[in-house]
């Protein structure tokens, strides 16, 4: 195992991302926000600008030298990523703008193909919206039924539900890997080994899990898996949804254009082979190029020394938080069952106000609904409080963040 990340003093992880050297109000920025997006290492950045430096060209269009560069480096990046999750080969991921994008491919494509009227679409009520806004939009359109598993008071999905809610009308199950408000890490294979028996496709929501862990998708059993690279240190405009040759063969083209056509005619066309099918217009190259240098970076560090590090600023994280007086944390109260977002209320203090007055020492984090608004409805609240962590952070970021929060208190009990 790396001793780069699991051995504090010599922790040099944040050394590698530039903007972590910024000060936010005059401090030195603690940034806690990295649910909502990740920040970036210099091997990215420096990736980035390597591609418009020397190979800047449009892809599978050329045959001019910088064309075919610009093209092979795009299509090493899909192997890159495709090895990154496990897929069996690199046709099988197809390159979109991010987890929201791949959702609506799949329900936009095999949802409005396949479903039809009293079909049930499976998701769950942790969600993230765009989890689940895109399958209403389907159902909608095709009278299929949509239906919940309901969370339970720590967050977790409440599974003993779900052999009943599974049946022979159901298609698709959609859920998250990871919540992204709540922090709860859902058991994928059971889940994947249920939806398999009721003869339904499952969907996994990867945009919280493979940032922090490794994610292989073979493994997992499931159907369609989907991710953004903004979260994984890469760059924003660019993810993935990963699904078995077969049934992306199957599913009809979601956009229409350039790029994913074989043949066109006055009135119809012919598909081009997976991936280009689902890839219509001129791609995210460098967005592309940029995630495989990502994939590399984490790999590098590798998952193991990432997850240690992450446990344990996690669990010196919550310790400190919940001996702050009125601080209640949401989400499962079992580490193992929870990844790096700490959701939390803290008694009369508006999240807002509380994230303001943190800006004010430097520090970031997120309040609000987190696009998660089932999940606030069933905790009674408009909004929570949100710390996320990622491999930079570390236990002194924690100490600014319980030292800021002392101050909140402060404020809110002499007003
Ligand atoms: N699914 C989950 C679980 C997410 O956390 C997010 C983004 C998405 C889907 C959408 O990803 P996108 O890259 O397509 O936007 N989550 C958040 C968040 O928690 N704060 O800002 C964005």
């Amino acid at each position: 195992m790396s001793s780069k990340i699991s051995k504090p003093a010599q922790y040099p992880f944040s050394d590698s991302f530039p903007i972590l050297n910024e000060k936010v109000s005059g401090k030195s920025l603690v940034y806690l926000d990295n649910a909502a997006t990740s920040q970036k290492p210099q091997c990215v950045i420096d990736a980035l600008t390597e591609y418009y430096e020397h190979i800047n060209a449009n892809v599978h269009r050329g045959i001019h030298e910088l064309s075919r560069k610009s093209t092979i480096a795009y299509e090493e990046a899909r192997a890159r990523l495709a090895r990154f999750i496990g897929a069996a080969e690199a046709e099988e991921l197809i390159w979109t703008r991010g987890t929201t994008e791949a959702i609506n491919l799949v329900a936009g494509s095999w949802g409005l193909d396949s479903l039809k009227e009293g079909d049930e679409i499976l998701i769950s009520t942790m969600e993230h919206h765009s989890n689940i806004v895109p399958w209403q939009l389907v159902a909608q359109r095709t009278g299929a039924i949509l239906r919940y598993i309901e969370i339970d008071d720590q967050g977790r999905l409440v599974l003993e539900d779900f052999p009943d809610l599974l049946n022979a009308r159901t298609r698709i199950v959609s859920v998250s890997h990871i919540s992204n408000s709540l922090g709860t890490v859902n058991p994928i294979r059971q889940i994947a080994e249920q939806t398999k028996s009721a003869g339904a496709l499952l969907f996994v929501d990867g945009a919280q899990a493979v940032p922090h862990r490794r994610v292989d998708v073979q493994e997992l059993g499931c159907d369609f898996y989907a991710f953004s690279g903004h979260k994984m240190c890469g760059p924003t405009g660019i993810g993935g949804l990963w699904a078995r040759r077969e049934l992306l063969e199957s599913m009809p083209p979601y956009h229409g254009g350039g790029e994913m056509i074989r043949t066109v005619g006055r009135d119809e066309s012919t598909w081009a082979d997976i991936p280009h099918k689902f890839e219509a217009g001129t791609p995210n190259i460098a967005g592309a190029i940029g995630v495989a240098a990502a994939a590399d970076f984490l790999e590098d560090l590798t998952f193991e020394a990432i997850a240690e590090h992450e446990r344990s600023v996690i669990s010196y994280a919550i310790e400190r938080l919940s001996s702050i007086k009125d601080v209640q944390i949401f989400g499962p109260k079992d580490l193992v069952e929870r990844s790096g977002v700490v959701s939390f209320v803290m008694g009369d203090a508006h999240p807002h106000d509380i994230a303001t007055i943190l800006d004010g020492e430097g520090v970031a984090i997120r309040a609000g609904h987190h696009c998660a608004q089932l999940v606030m409805h069933h905790f009674g609240v408009s909004a929570t409080a949100r710390a996320s962590f990622y491999l930079y952070n570390s236990k002194e970021d924690v100490d600014r963040l319980a030292e800021s929060l002392g101050l909140v208190q402060a404020i809110f009990s002499t007003s």
